[in-house]
């Protein structure tokens, strides 16, 4: 149903806390067979894997592992980029056992005078390298990319007034005179984001049906598959001396902040995880009904999840999961919620939520999560190795929410 739909739900939805009817979460530190967990080792031995399998049947689908070998191919190293302050690479990612994947195009800057070898930001953005970057050079992506509001985009295509456009969430000269590397890529490089478009992506391409596969139940949705692009750029990272790929804090915003999440839980590489404005679907408890739902979400995007999730429309209670149990899998990684209060669409209280409920899984590692139990006041960040902030504003990514991150990173890399 898709874009304007799910929109549309925005005006009548439920945004009436006392509406939202009791609920009992899952229990984090119960395993299956009812065992108690008590330590860090039966954690990640015991209960962390039927925590990710329950994410991997019920919400996102099973990332499957049949890709074989993946290709770098360096296609540009520009070393005066952002007028001398950064290196820039365009790195060409393929399948060489599945030529008809087109690939996916990384762009890459890394700050230049560096000593060591920069700790590194990763995330997909929604419009392309060029989009992101505002330096005119860029190759403009050539795949497909959903209408936009300012007309920029035509026929699905980008045109040269794309440019930049995703700029202001993305500021690189900020990013790189606080000594990070960013990488990015556009994530309709696997896939073009509407219900048919894994036929022309990735997800058909590594099925054995193609364009004719049965999703079925536990089956990877588009949303492991932007996260499989995210895992790919962190296999690139570890063969650039120029990036320290041990400390790769892995980012998005909304339907990529949902990716975020779902790429920490699933590759240990990424040492920070970072959701920002991810709501339902992402951090937001599901179980809370307020703002989009899982009724809404399922409906207009069913293509981002494993087939089982649209079964818990209305349906929440069955669900053996909840977000708390998506931020926990990033434990005792840091982890970094971010709210905006406007964006009441997204759940800012249950984006906080998740994070509070997840604090005795990082507790079992001696790990302190937010050191408060109720949501901050705006534009007051808190917390430890669970951190979160709700900002003043709309859904998007501002330098606030950059400031805080990057503090943030700043302060679990140096440890
Ligand atoms: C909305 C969707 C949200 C969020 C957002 C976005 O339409 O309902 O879950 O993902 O799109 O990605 O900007």
């Amino acid at each position: 149903i898709g874009e304007d739909w799910a929109n549309a739900q925005q005006k009548t939805a439920n945004y009436d806390e006392s509406k939202i009817p009791p609920y009992t979460l899952p229990a984090l530190l119960t395993t299956q067979d009812g065992g108690k967990v008590s330590s860090a080792e039966a954690w990640t031995d015991a209960r962390r894997p039927e925590v990710l399998a329950l994410f991997q049947e019920h919400v996102f689908g099973r990332t499957p592992a049949n890709w074989g070998k993946v290709s770098f191919e360096t296609r540009e190293v520009k070393k005066d980029a952002l007028g001398g302050k950064a290196t820039r690479k365009l790195i060409h990612i393929a399948l060489p056992e599945h030529p008809t994947w087109a690939g996916m195009e990384v762009m890459l800057y890394i700050p230049n005078g560096l000593s060591l070898p920069a700790p590194c930001f990763v995330g997909p953005s929604f419009g392309g390298n060029h989009a992101v970057s505002t330096e005119t050079d860029v190759p403009l992506s050539t795949r497909w990319m959903r209408p936009s509001k300012d007309k920029h985009i035509v026929d699905n295509r980008a045109t040269e007034a794309s440019r930049g456009n995703e700029s202001s969430r993305w500021p690189l000269e900020m990013i790189i005179g606080q000594g990070f590397a960013v990488a990015t890529y556009y994530y309709g490089d696997i896939e073009p984001d509407h219900a048919d478009g894994w036929k022309e992506g990735l997800r058909a391409v590594l099925s054995k049906d193609g364009a004719n596969t049965e999703w079925k139940n536990g089956d990877w949705g588009a949303i492991g598959a932007w996260s499989w692009g995210l895992s790919r750029i962190a296999d690139y990272l570890e063969t650039d001396d120029s990036v320290n790929a041990k400390k790769l804090a892995v980012i998005g915003h909304s339907r990529l902040g949902k990716t975020s999440l779902w790429t920490g839980a699933q590759d240990q590489r990424f040492g920070v995880v970072i959701s920002n404005n991810s709501g339902e679907g992402g951090a937001a408890l599901m179980r809370r009904n307020i703002g989009e739902t899982t009724a809404i979400i399922t409906k207009a995007f069913p293509h981002w999840f494993t087939k089982t999730y649209t079964s818990y429309a209305n349906n929440e209670a069955a669900c053996p999961i909840d977000k708390h149990m998506l931020i926990a899998l990033a434990a005792p990684r840091p982890i970094y919620i971010a709210s905006a209060v406007e964006d009441t669409w997204a759940d800012p209280k249950g984006e906080f939520l998740s994070g509070l409920h997840a604090e005795p899984v990082y507790a079992l590692f001696g790990q302190k999560g937010y050191g408060v139990k109720e949501q901050p006041a705006i534009d007051t960040p808190i917390g430890d190795a669970i951190a979160y902030h709700v900002r003043t504003g709309k859904h998007d990514v501002t330098s606030y929410d950059w400031e805080q991150y990057l503090r943030f990173a700043k302060r679990h890399f140096s440890k």
